[in-house]
């Protein structure tokens, strides 16, 4: 990606950080004033990178390091710092699509590996803004949106196919996060991993029964191949509400370090997934005093959501006239070849549907049982009662793959989520829910 010897390389120092902004006249502009007046905050949140926000007199900027190790971990966790080389790439990719949905792009350092990147104030990451209650009302149709438009122009049905291989050759050398999306989100919570946990002793039944059902393992195993093969578009590949900031009346999807050719599915299997975890986590929470209407609120955003996506990825495609090599125009000219498009474009986002479904599934088990977990079930101090709810979000995980006709559609989904609530801790009991 780069041919810069590794020894250039080193962790940035908060004055290091000020002074490689510094010589970036665009960015010393942005920032204003002198250099040494700069102010650098620590302001890392997700499991894989250091993040500071940087204020001058006239301006921010966020900055973006990637270490040669999982934050989180350290270097107990090694990780090639060319992640920032991909994310850089995705954005750069996706922003003239989505526009004011990502954050605005403004520098890339390939030597230290730093991103530059609008600072979003006064955003706030929308599992934090869950986690407290807040409501953003425009946020998933946003996301919708963000998906709709990223993921219709980089699939085959906008594009020759020669552009589509041009990103399959880039992003294909993204395996490094490809093989964290593997091992975390489709193998490990099924096997006995190092990695693994879980509330114990109250969830020990669910671990022992993911990894006990063989039922379930082929269709994660199918969904697995699925993700592997199906390059649909140009995905995000992490699109949970960690990489979602929001006000209430903006939102942006930021960190696209596990950009590759997937399945459409999967972004929008994160997102509602996230939504339902959200959604169980305030199973008898203090935080939220009106619970009943505020979790009414999450359900509604995922029928939003949803109902969004589905309207916005067929009008990209029904406005679409440029050739492609998936339905050439000139097949569908006719007034009956343009009814039959009308057909297959439900068809085609049928089926997005029924992978969204599965892949939120696989979601919300591994932040249950798997490495990386979220802090929507924190909340809950109880430990027995933060099991049960995270029981009543494996329950529905479990069937949505196991028995995926009977939700078919987005008001079965909502529909079912309260009846999985309250199955209690034994998971065979709970395939009664
Ligand atoms: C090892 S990194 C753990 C998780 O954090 C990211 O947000 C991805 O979801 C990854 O799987
Ligand atoms: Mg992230």
């Amino acid at each position: 990606m780069n041919d810069l010897k590794p020894s250039e390389y080193r962790v940035l120092r908060g004055d290091e950080i000020v002074q490689l902004l510094a010589r970036e006249p665009s960015l010393h502009e942005l920032l204003g004033g002198d250099c040494s007046t700069w102010r650098v905050r620590d302001v890392a949140d997700g499991n894989i990178n250091a993040v500071y926000l940087v204020d001058g007199a006239a301006g921010g900027v966020c900055v973006k390091q990637a270490l040669p190790w999982l934050r989180v971990a350290g270097d107990s966790w090694p990780l090639p710092i060319e992640r920032a080389v991909f994310e850089d790439a995705y954005m750069r990719r996706i922003e003239p699509i989505v526009g004011a949905l990502a954050p605005r792009w403004l520098h890339f350092d390939p030597v230290m590996h730093v991103i530059v990147m609008e600072r979003l104030e006064p955003h706030v990451i929308l599992r934090q803004g869950l986690i407290k209650g807040r409501v953003f009302p425009d946020a998933a149709r946003a996301v919708a949106d963000y998906v709709a438009a990223a993921c219709f122009h980089t699939s085959d049905l906008a594009n020759g196919f020669e552009r589509k291989y041009e990103d399959l050759a880039l992003f294909s050398r993204n395996v490094a996060l490809q093989r964290i999306t593997l091992d975390l989100v489709f193998t490990e919570p099924y096997i006995e991993a190092a990695r693994n946990h879980w509330v114990e002793p109250w969830l020990d039944g669910w671990a022992a029964s993911l990894r006990n059902d063989l039922a379930l393992k082929t269709v994660v195993a199918r969904h697995r191949l699925h993700y592997l093969t199906h390059a649909q578009a140009l995905i995000h590949g992490d699109l949970h509400s960690g990489s979602v900031m929001v006000t209430e009346r903006d939102t942006r999807v930021i960190d696209g370090e596990f950009a590759a050719l997937g399945p459409i599915g999967f972004d929008l299997g994160a997102f509602i997934g996230n939504l339902l975890l959200a959604w169980y986590s305030k199973a008898g929470d203090a935080v939220v005093p009106s619970g009943s209407t505020y979790r009414q609120w999450i359900l509604d955003q995922a029928v939003v959501f949803w109902q969004r996506f589905d309207q916005q990825f067929r009008s990209h495609w029904s406005g679409h006239v440029a050739s492609n090599d998936a339905y050439p125009p000139s097949h569908f000219a006719s007034a009956a070849g343009q009814a039959r498009l009308a057909l297959i474009q439900r068809d085609y986002v049928a089926r997005i549907f029924d992978d969204m479904l599965a892949y939120a599934a696989i979601k919300m088990i591994r932040r249950i049982v798997g490495f990386a977990q979220v802090a929507d079930f924190l909340a809950i101090e109880d430990l027995r009662k933060r099991a049960l709810a995270q029981a009543g979000a494996l329950a529905l995980a479990r069937d949505l793959l196991l028995h995926p006709h009977r939700f078919p559609g987005i008001a079965a989904l909502v529909d079912a989520a309260p009846r999985y609530e309250c199955v209690g801790l034994d998971p065979d009991l709970s395939r009664r829910a």
